[in-house]
Order: structure tokens, then sequence, then C-alpha cells
């Protein structure tokens, strides 16, 4: 926060409560040094900057999914405030490859999204890689209106585009000892400054089971605001999992692995007792160090009440029938 202006919508950081407060100190130098490299360079060169000089950058294939945006609406799924304005939206973002600050904009503009492969492995009948064209041409992409809950008491609403992440399962072809699917994005170093600080178990890692991978609402993104997804929310694949704390929906994914375990996510990884595989929003259990009883509407500055499962209890409250002792709400 020391190198970033704060503009004046967004949630100053002193506020809001990081998921990484146990680390920002530690990395707080290095990160400064690198947030304001970053400020003073042009997203061009930022790759060079932070490429180690060794390669250059090759160039970035096209996108050869355009024309399928705008996708039609799904009326299913109805939001309870407005949209949250593209403009600010796209500048409070959490994405620590490339950053551990919300104003990533222009370190993600780095994210190189073309060629890109999708790897599907693990306990399925074929294992495959499919090319992200490949899969977003084949894909039945719809817009639906979602809200997003981060842990740290902030909230969103946006238009994304995408696919039913069951579309997927489909095609994966899943064995019967698949329990749970799990979720990795990219690893490169050169290209994600983030990835450098090697205190974090890179590379970003989430997972679901498969009831919930299967539910209507687990959503695979490609899109936002009515065009292919902006670098900074996670291009160009991610998960939306609304009825979650954010950081289940992981971005910029390289590969999804049917698995029989549960797999230990990246912030369970660093702080178990914070951030818990399940990770269901609810207003009544607190964070360990904040209350998660109201959220803060980001460009408005209003506070809302929290909702159990972020109001998506009718489509996602019965997939927990049964687990009342597991943690559900961490
Ligand atoms: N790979 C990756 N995915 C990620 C994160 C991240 O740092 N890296 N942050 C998570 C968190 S904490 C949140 S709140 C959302 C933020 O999504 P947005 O920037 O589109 O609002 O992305 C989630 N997915
Ligand atoms: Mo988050």
């Amino acid at each position: 926060m020391f190198y970033h202006r704060r503009k004046g919508w967004e949630i100053p950081e002193r506020e809001a409560t990081p998921e990484a407060l146990f680390f920002a100190r530690r990395s707080l130098l290095k990160a400064g040094v690198a947030a304001a490299a970053l400020a003073a360079a042009p997203s061009a060169q930022a790759f060079s900057l932070f490429g180690g000089g060794d390669k250059p950058a090759a160039p970035e294939a096209p996108d050869q999914t355009q024309g399928r945006y705008p996708a039609g609406r799904n009326d299913l799924f109805k939001l309870d405030r407005d949209v949250t304005p593209e403009e600010i939206n796209s500048h409070y973002n959490n994405f620590y490859e490339f950053g551990s600050g919300k104003d990533i904009f222009e370190a993600a503009q780095a994210l190189k999204t073309r060629p890109w492969t999708l790897k599907i492995d693990g306990l399925v009948e074929a294992p495959k890689e499919m090319g992200i064209d490949d899969l977003i041409a084949s894909a039945p992409l719809e817009e639906r209106l979602y809200r997003h809950r981060c842990v740290e008491a902030w909230a969103m609403a946006i238009p994304w585009t995408g696919f039913p992440l069951k579309h997927l399962v489909d095609l994966a072809k899943p064995q019967s000892g698949a329990k749970f699917v799990r979720f990795e994005t990219f690893l490169d170093r050169s290209m994600a400054p983030g990835q450098r600080q090697v205190w974090y178990p890179w590379p970003y890692g989430e997972g679901l089971t498969m009831a919930e991978a299967s539910n209507d609402l687990a959503f695979l993104v490609t899109g936002a605001y009515g065009k292919p997804l902006g670098k900074q929310f996670g291009a160009p694949l991610r998960l939306a999992v609304p009825w979650k704390y954010g950081f289940k929906s992981i971005k910029s994914i390289t590969k999804i692995s049917f698995v029989a375990e549960r797999p230990k996510t990246f912030w369970e990884q660093l702080q178990a007792s914070e951030y818990g595989f399940w990770a269901n929003v609810n207003p009544d259990v607190p964070h360990p160090r904040w209350s998660q009883a109201s959220e803060e509407v980001l460009g408005t500055h209003e506070r809302r009440k929290t909702q159990i499962f972020n109001g998506y209890g009718e489509f996602v409250g019965g997939l927990y029938v049964g687990l009342e002792k597991e943690r559900l709400y961490v």
C-alpha cells in the first residue's frame, strides 16, 4: 500500500483483511521493489524486466474465440445488487502470481494466454491435452451474473461467460475411483514475478469434491463483461464457485486432475487453520482473525450482511447434508 495510490472506490488494504497477512510482512520489501519497478514500466516491457533477459518473449498467438462473445445469458442466476463496473473490477484483483496487492492489472498483462494447453489426467478413461481454443469452440458458452465473496470480506458482482464445469467432467470420463477434482495454475517464474517468492507453495492449486464439481453452479469461466477474459481475471480459463470464498475460484488453469484423495490446496498449505478445503461462505463462522458477518460491496462502500452459501443455498445446500462434522465454513 505504500507504493500504491488508492482510488476513491477502493477498500484501503489496511481495512481489508488480507489473506496473506502473515506473509506480507516478510515479502513487503521484495514486493515493494517489484511493484515499484512494474509501475514505472510499460506493460510490454514487464516480461524482459522480470524474465532474466536470457530469452526474448515469443509473440502471443491470436485468440481464435473472439467471435463467441457475447454469449446468451442464462437467466436462472439473479443478482441482488448491481454488476460491479468493469473498470473497478478490473483494477481490484487477487492474483498472487503477479503480486500480493490488489493493483496487479499492469503486471498481469505479461501473462501469455496463447498458445495454452489444458491437461486432463488422473483417474479418467483417457488422459488428454486440449488447446484452449478447441475447448472453448466446442463448449456450450453462456453468460451468468454471479456474486463473488472474497474471504477478506469484500464482494463484487460480475457477468461471467463460460460453461458448466460438469461439461468438462463429462468430457474427461472419470473412473469410479475419482472422488475429487484438483485444479492447477501455470508455473512460470519468468512470466509471473510472484512465483519467485519461494515461501509460497506454487503452483496455485485448488480442489472440489466430485459432487461439487458436478453441481450446476460450478462454472468454468472464459470471458467477462461480454468479451474474452481479461488477464487480471485469470485468463484464459478460471473457475467460479460463488458459494465459496473467492480463493477457491482458481485462475489461469493448466491442469485438471481426477483423484481419489482430497487435495491440499494452496492456502491450506500456507495456513490450514484459516483456509480450509471447504471454505463455504457463512456469516456465523468468523475467520480466526476477523468477522464474516458482513461484506463491503466493491465500488460503493456499502456494507451488506453476508448470506449463508453467499446466497446460493437453494443450489448447493444439499451437497453438505451428512457432512456436518466437517469444517465446512473455513
Ligand atoms: N491462480 C490464482 N487464482 C486465484 C488467486 C490467486 O492469487 N492465484 N486469488 C484468489 C482470490 S483470493 C480471489 S478473491 C479471486 C479474485 O478474483 P478477481 O481478481 O477476479 O476478483 O481469485 C482467486 N483465484
Ligand atoms: Mo480472496
